[in-house]
This record gives C-alpha cells, structure tokens and sequence, in this order.
C-alpha cells in the first residue's frame, strides 16, 4: 500500500470507523452518513443516520467488499434518532454490535445488536445497555477474556450532562482551570450485554503528572475514544473536538491513567475527526474520515486509510490530516 492515505468507499458516505481484524480479514464498521436536509448547529443534530455497513478486505490493496445494511434505526425497539459511531467485538462464536442511539426522549444511550457472523446483520437487544449514556462506543479485547468499552462524547455527545454516571439538572462545564471532562472506560460482563461494573473516568495526565484541564483544548479529550495495545503499552486515543485534533496517550493497563504523548492526525478537511488504529498482516493502519469528497459538508464524511508508524520509543510518527 502507498503511504498517501486512500479513500475506501468512493461511492458512499461512511465516517467513524471501526477496525478490526476476524478470521484472518480486516472488517470496516463506519457511521452511514446521509443527507437528510438538517441544518447544522452544535448538537450535532445534522449528523441524522439511520443505518449501519459492514464492509470487508481481504488485504489492504483490495477494494472493500459492502456487506449492506447490517441495522436499522427501524428494527430497534427502543429508537429515537441518530445512529452515530458504532463498534464491533467477537467472544465465543457471536459479534456483538455497539451503538449509540437518542431514545425516544431524545437521550443518547448505547445499544448492543448480536450476530453469528462479523458482517452481521446484527439483531438488537429490546433496550440499551443499563447505565449507558452519551457516544462513541470503542470495545477493546485485552486477550485475557476481559472485553472494556471506551465512551463518551461531549456537545451533542451529552456526556457534559453527566457526573459520576448520574445525569445532572444542568449539564454545565468544567471551567478552564478545572480538570477536563474525561472519556470513560467499563468492563463487560461475560455475556457482553451488560456493563460489569460502574464507569470509571479515564485520566489523562500532562507533563506535570496533573489531569489535562477543560481548557486545554487542544489536548484534552472530545470524543471519538479508540484503545489498542502496541509492545505491552495501552495506547488512548480520541478526538479533540473543537481543535479537531487526534491525540493519543499512553498508560500501563486499560483503565490507565494515561500519560498525554502527542498529536497523530492533524485536522482535516471537515468539523469532526474520528479514527480506529489496527494492525493486519504485519503492519499498523489509521483508519479516519473527511469532508473532501463532499466539498467540505461535514455532515458527508469519506472513509480513508494510510500506514501508521511508531518511533523506536514507541512514540507514534505525527500524519497530516490536509485541513490546515
Ligand atoms: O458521526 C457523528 C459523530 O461525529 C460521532 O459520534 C463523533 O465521533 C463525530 O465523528
């Protein structure tokens, strides 16, 4: 594969992938964006998706094979609106699904669709996982049988509203000086249906081994959380949001905390920035999203691909998103 990023689905609008690799082939799970006439503001409210794809390489110089619909807004009993980013886990035989979706009140809440196969379609539970609020569900497979879900998103993500896990009257932010609201991390229960334990913050910690605060904006977590594990070290990695950066840092296990490193991507064409990072067949992958294809409507995002490469420090290699 070049080292020039490439888009995936030339034909469609996906954004917000999710990678990873099943029986020996990389699956692609993206938000579906679609115009839907929404006007923009900052709840987010343009971003109106009501369905997932699955899509599917062999190797990374293929093109990628579009499994189809795999869920509907239509088929989950307990839907409002706005299917946003999603993530996939395999455990003994079935795939599970992760999804957040408004409820009928228009509270986002995170739902779990299971299926026999990686490519779905996936079924969906009757209700959302008990005690999930706010986005951008990332699951990580820490090989020891133990499966965590990473989430959280602020502005249209509502996680502002929400303090030790209850919801607040007035969902109002930290000021600048004070810690940053953290993206939050859960172990799943064995059946993978249930959150095994209430979430916990995930700490980033700058240089002065203090937590990055709220107005520390370029480095402080957004949304978009993704884990993976590189040489023994669990790497955190999100969005930044408003400064439309990914970052990442890095800790000694899955709850950290974690020590800031860096940018990975700078921004991109578009509002929101979003990510998964993978390795197949040997080499590592930062799978994201843009707005060129669309001439810069955010809310029509494309999916792309280039190579990510690690420092001997175990520092990863800065990419240019083009958005500067
Ligand atoms: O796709 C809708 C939202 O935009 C996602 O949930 C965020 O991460 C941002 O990419």
């Amino acid at each position: 594969m070049k080292k020039e990023a490439r888009y995936l689905v030339p034909g469609d609008y996906m954004a917000d992938p999710a990678v990873h690799v099943f029986n020996g082939k990389l699956y692609i799970y993206p938000s579906h964006d679609r115009e839907s006439g929404i006007p923009e503001n900052d709840n987010g409210d343009h971003f109106d998706m009501n369905d997932y794809h699955v899509f599917s390489m062999e190797s990374m110089d293929d093109e990628v094979t579009d499994h189809g619909v795999v869920l509907a807004v239509k088929e989950i009993p307990w839907a409002g609106r706005q299917l946003w980013d999603c993530d996939c886990a395999h455990k003994n035989g079935k795939y599970y699904l992760y999804f957040p979706l408004k409820d009928k009140t228009d509270i986002f809440r995170i739902g779990v669709a299971v299926s026999d196969k990686p490519e779905g379609p996936f079924i969906p539970q009757a209700n959302p996982i008990r005690g999930s609020y706010s986005i951008d569900p990332a699951v990580f497979d820490d090989g020891d049988g133990n499966f965590y879900m990473y989430f959280g998103g602020l502005w249209g993500g509502q996680l502002q509203r929400y303090r030790n896990n209850k919801a607040q009257e007035n969902g109002e932010f930290p000021k600048d000086t004070e810690p940053a609201l953290p993206s939050r991390v859960v172990r799943l229960s064995n059946d993978m249906l249930e959150f095994a334990e209430e979430p916990r913050a995930v700490v980033i910690l700058g240089e002065n081994g203090k937590p990055l605060t709220a107005g520390d904006n370029t480095r402080r977590f957004f949304e978009a959380s993704w884990m993976h594990k590189y040489n023994g070290k669990y790497y955190f990695s999100y969005s930044t949001g408003d400064t439309h950066r990914l970052c990442y840092a890095i800790g000694d296990n899955p709850y950290g905390p974690f020590i800031y490193q860096g940018v990975i991507l700078t921004p991109v064409v578009g509002w929101t920035t979003h990510h998964a990072i993978c390795e197949f067949k040997g080499k590592w992958y930062l799978f994201h999203h843009d707005s060129v294809p669309s001439g810069g409507r955010t809310w029509l995002r494309s999916l792309k691909v280039c190579e990510l490469e690690y420092n001997a420090d175990g520092t990863i290699q800065t990419i240019n998103g083009g958005g500067e």
